[in-house]
């Protein structure tokens, strides 16, 4: 059975959670509660040294990096891809995807936060996490609308990769009220998303170990 350590709330989480059930593929969830900073304790560093939830283990294999973690599952499990099979399609959603986590998500993401918060302020902090998301928003919505395809999601007429890790964004995004009314494309693509199954087993507040946490 596929383990997914990981946090109810963590955007990198939600995605990689969206990756497995949009593939339609049962695991078992192993919570890692970096609000109390257990992703820094010896027990997890020992399959993510680096301190980053998730990690997906199947078997003797340990996954870390969202992207890496689609790439693999769609290698490994051919059914409900992820990915476009057509170099093109291909490309655009890796395009996206990696936008996401190597663009959009490292500007704001938790230690980024933390280390604002601590050596400036909470107002600093504020100024600095609505800046990048409104630029984010914007370099994922240009993304978007360049040569999408017909169908109500990123790529087509089904869910796939770009579509898992852009409602993860648009969540991190919303709980913190960034405006995102200069993203239509991204709204709506997110509306066809939000209804199906596999988007409401995904969700951080249906997860075992949802609970409290900060805003920022
Ligand atoms: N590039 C990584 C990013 C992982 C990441 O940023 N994880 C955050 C939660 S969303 C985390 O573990 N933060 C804990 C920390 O920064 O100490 C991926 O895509 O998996």
């Amino acid at each position: 059975m596929l383990q997914l350590h990981n946090y109810w709330r963590s955007t990198s989480s939600y995605r990689a959670r969206l990756l497995l059930t949009v593939k339609g593929l049962p695991y078992d969830y192993v919570p890692v509660n970096i609000k109390e900073h257990e992703q820094h304790g010896e027990a997890y560093r020992r399959i993510s040294p680096n301190g980053f939830v998730p990690t997906l283990v199947d078997g003797d294999l340990v996954v870390g990096q969202t992207v890496n973690i689609a790439e693999y599952l769609d290698e490994t499990y051919p059914d409900n891809p992820l990915f476009p099979r057509d170099p093109a399609g291909k490309v655009r959603v890796r395009g996206f995807v990696n936008s996401c986590i190597g663009d959009v998500q490292p500007r704001t993401q938790k230690r980024v936060r933390e280390y604002i918060d601590e050596r400036f302020s909470r107002d600093v902090l504020i100024e600095w996490y609505q800046f990048w998301s409104a630029e984010g928003l914007s370099i994922l919505e240009n993304l978007a609308v360049q040569d999408r395809p017909d169908g109500a999601f990123l790529h087509g007429g089904a869910p796939g990769a770009g579509d898992c890790f852009l409602v993860a964004q648009l969540y991190n995004w919303r709980r913190r009220d960034v405006d995102l009314s200069a993203a239509p494309t991204l709204l709506s693509i997110e509306s066809a998303c939000l209804d199906l199954p596999a988007f409401i087993a995904a969700a951080p507040e249906n997860q075992p170990d949802v609970g409290q946490d900060d805003r920022y």
